[in-house]
């Protein structure tokens, strides 16, 4: 129509150099493709509905544009001088106001390609996997990690004992759960100055190193006292739930994280609100790299094979991200987590080999013989699966694991 330039954000010709690269899936609305691409590049960069007045010179070279596009997918470039290198400030633009266009009928976003300028402004993770590794003193094998189940409701003396039997039957991580924080009955510190008191406990019974991946998810200033009250009790992490705090709490805690040499656990609780539907949202590719690139040591990626969606072919690529070169980005560490047991570490295994941190919940606490056992269990079906074992052969010498798979065989909970 007159008063629209939405095409001129297309140009099938453009070679984009050193910008920002979006991959969208669009679903117009009764318009035609290049319409609806222009529209998502003009709202994301800097247009509106209707041709205006007064344009400045500089719009030619900093708008955003469309430069391949098929029957369903997109790529736009963006080029740097719109962004101030925030997170918040990047998806303001290019995941903002697009998905709310009465044109489009679906919109996703499926990837983010930075160039070495804007990846270099990140601070990425301060450990990375050789990080951790170091402080675990765990070489090689496949990390492992619990929940205390249920998810909230032990007292912190209830609690610091479930993470004591956690420990001893060999496991390395506990983690609260994703809404375990600060409650009447379990107070942050008072959990925290019991989990750290046997902890040292577990430490000194073993000669391994053991590490409390505690919540302090919150709003920004209590995480910020919350880590600072980590750091006191010399733990090596923090969890926070990234995407409920929000991308900016999150940069403000690596900052503080950086200061106070604690790892950061990262905790994806709500991403399903928008990955999950294949025609609209977010993908989980772009959050794992936001992810990683903010700074997180640790995050979730999925199992392939447990309760929550996402199949092996996405959470291998999810992993990858995590774990592929990337300019001077340190690495993250892959959790697997969610409907884990036993009977699963196998498949798990050979998704992701070993550089992955195994975390089950109920898998553990769920033992016909209770925690210590389950923790032994899950142990045994990693080392059983490193070593290429068939669980049942394992099972006949370790009792612990035998006991699992007579309780859950090889289910694929959901
Ligand atoms: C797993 C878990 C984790 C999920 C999160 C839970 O417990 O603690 O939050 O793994 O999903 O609350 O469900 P179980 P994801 O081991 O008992 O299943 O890892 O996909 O982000
Ligand atoms: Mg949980």
């Amino acid at each position: 129509m007159g008063f629209e330039w939405y095409t001129e954000f297309v140009d099938l010709d453009y070679k984009p150099q050193n910008e920002v690269v979006c991959t969208f899936k669009v679903e117009p609305d009764g318009i035609s493709m290049e319409e609806s691409a222009g529209r998502v590049a003009s709202e994301s960069s800097v247009g509106t509905w209707t041709t205006l007045a007064r344009l400045p010179d500089r719009i030619k070279k900093i708008m955003a544009r469309v430069f391949e596009m098929d029957e369903d997918t997109i790529k736009i470039s963006y080029p740097l001088e719109l962004f101030d290198f925030s997170i918040p400030q990047l998806l303001s633009s290019v995941a903002g106001n697009v998905f709310g266009m009465r044109a489009l009928k679906n919109l996703r976003l499926e990837d983010i390609e930075f160039p070495k300028e804007f990846v270099s402004k990140q601070k990425g993770p301060q450990f990375g996997i050789e990080g951790v590794r170091k402080v675990l003193k765990i070489e090689k094998r496949p990390l492992t990690a619990t929940v205390p189940k249920p998810k909230v409701g032990f007292d912190a003396d209830e609690y610091a004992e479930v993470a004591y039997n956690a420990w001893s039957g060999g496991l390395d991580f506990v983690k609260d759960d994703e809404n375990l924080t600060d409650q009447p009955f379990i107070r942050f510190e008072d959990r925290l100055k019991k989990v750290m008191k046997v902890k040292e406990k577990v430490e000194g019974e073993t000669g391994e190193r053991k590490s409390y991946l505690v919540n302090i998810t919150g709003e920004t200033n209590k995480m910020i006292e919350r880590a600072k009250l980590v750091a006191d009790y010399r733990n090596e992490y923090v969890m926070i739930d990234i995407l409920t705090v929000g991308w900016a709490a999150l940069q403000t805690l690596r900052e503080i994280c950086d200061d106070l040499s604690l790892a950061i656990h990262a905790h994806r609780a709500m991403h399903a609100a928008f990955t999950r539907n294949p025609k609209h949202g977010i993908s989980l590719k772009v959050v794992t790299k936001l992810a990683r690139l903010v700074g997180v040591d640790n995050m979730h990626v999925g199992t392939g094979v447990g309760k929550m969606v996402g199949g092996a072919k996405e959470v291998k690529e999810l992993a990858e991200i995590c774990t592929n070169e990337w300019f001077n980005i340190k690495t993250t560490f892959p959790v697997s987590s969610g409907g884990l047991h036993p009977g699963l570490i196998p498949d798990v295994i050979r998704l992701f080999g070993n550089d992955v941190i195994v975390q089950a919940g109920g898998g553990v606490h769920g033992h016909p013989k209770g925690t210590y056992a389950g923790a032994k269990a899950l142990r045994q079906a990693i080392d059983a699966s490193i070593e290429n074992t068939p669980l049942d052969d394992y099972a006949e010498e370790h009792e612990e694991l035998r006991l699992a798979i007579e309780k859950w065989g090889f289910v694929k909970p959901k």
